[in-house]
């Protein structure tokens, strides 16, 4: 199946790879361009050697596709993956006026007194999100991420560009187009990001009625970011087709800086020792109206039967 295109970037970086420092101190092995394709007729690629959580990557994608950039849709789809992002401005904030919580990726890794008292923040915090509207307003907004960038992109001129719509009707009226393109890397913001876009960019191509699409992902932790982002914009590409009235093509996966972190690499050994199964298939109900309009209830995956979750730190 082409799960084992990425079975062999694993393979071929373990192999190949150089070390590298990087960013958050962990430490890589790292090569520099490289491209997976994945026809998307074959199944869908969600991974089967390792359980990846498809219902997180979904409502992430949902809340991007809207324009959303509160966490409250994230937290009401049980969706907990861009927390910390928005607790951080909450608790570098004058309304905080609990316990000290700097540095508390990092600290709550090694001291567990203090990962009590920041479990009972993080709680404290995602309740208020939910529950108040204010506070919500306040300090449930992460900026500039995805879901900014692809509906209002904001000019110089102070008006929004939504890329995503544009891009739509282009496929719509212009399929043989060679500018159907979405940025989400903007040279102004990302000086003060925290996080700049390692999505850069996405481009769309129709062929013999079908369409495909490829991602430049500057950056890729291979072993925990990377099967997430496979599906995500493998769903991104169902979707589009769909609401354009075209089969799905290939998703094709441009990786810079494509790295496995040196504490993953056991659990990247535990999994190439496995035998991949069929890759599911994803259906998308006749409930789906749009793509801007899209519900979990609308999707559904259809025999996934993975290997077990392998557990591995995040670098941060
Ligand atoms: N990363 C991914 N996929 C994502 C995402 C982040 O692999 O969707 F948001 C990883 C890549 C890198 C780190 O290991 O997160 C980002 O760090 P940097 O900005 O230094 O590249």
């Amino acid at each position: 199946t082409s799960e084992q295109t990425y079975l062999d970037l694993c393979r071929y970086v373990l192999n190949n790879g150089t070390k590298k420092e990087d960013r958050t101190g962990t430490g890589t092995v790292s090569v520099f361009g490289y491209q997976m394709r994945f026809d998307l007729k074959q199944g869908f690629p969600l991974l089967t050697t390792k359980r990846v959580p498809f219902r997180l990557i979904a409502s992430e994608l949902l809340w991007f596709l809207k324009g959303d950039t509160n966490i409250r849709y994230l937290l009401e789809h049980n969706n907990n993956i861009w927390n910390e992002w928005a607790f951080k401005n909450w608790v570098e904030s004058e309304a905080y006026d609990g316990p000290d919580m700097t540095d508390f990726g990092r600290r709550s890794l090694q001291d567990e007194t203090f990962r009590a008292a920041y479990d009972t923040e993080m709680d404290k915090f995602k309740q208020l999100i939910l529950t108040d509207n204010d506070f919500s307003e306040k300090f449930g907004h992460l900026g500039d991420v995805y879901g900014k960038q692809w509906r209002s992109w904001q000019t110089t001129k102070g008006e929004t560009i939504d890329q995503l719509q544009d891009i739509i009707e282009m496929i719509k009226k212009n399929p043989d187009s060679r500018r159907l393109i979405v940025s989400a890397w903007n040279p102004e913001d990302v000086p003060t990001m925290a996080l700049p876009p390692c999505h850069t960019m996405f481009q769309f191509y129709v062929a013999d009625n079908k369409l495909s699409c490829q991602l430049y992902q500057r950056s890729g932790d291979i072993f925990l970011g990377i099967p997430f982002n496979i599906a995500s914009y493998s769903l991104l590409t169902h979707l589009i087709a769909k609401e354009c009235g075209l089969e799905v093509g290939e998703f094709i996966h441009t990786i810079g800086d494509a790295h496995l972190y040196t504490n993953h690499l056991e659990q990247v050994e535990t999994q190439l020792s496995r035998t991949p199964k069929q890759l599911p298939s994803l259906h998308i109900k006749d409930s789906f109206s749009s793509v801007f309009d899209a519900a979990m209830e609308d999707l559904e995956i259809v025999g996934y039967e993975p290997h077990p979750a392998i557990k591995a730190p995040v670098a941060v």
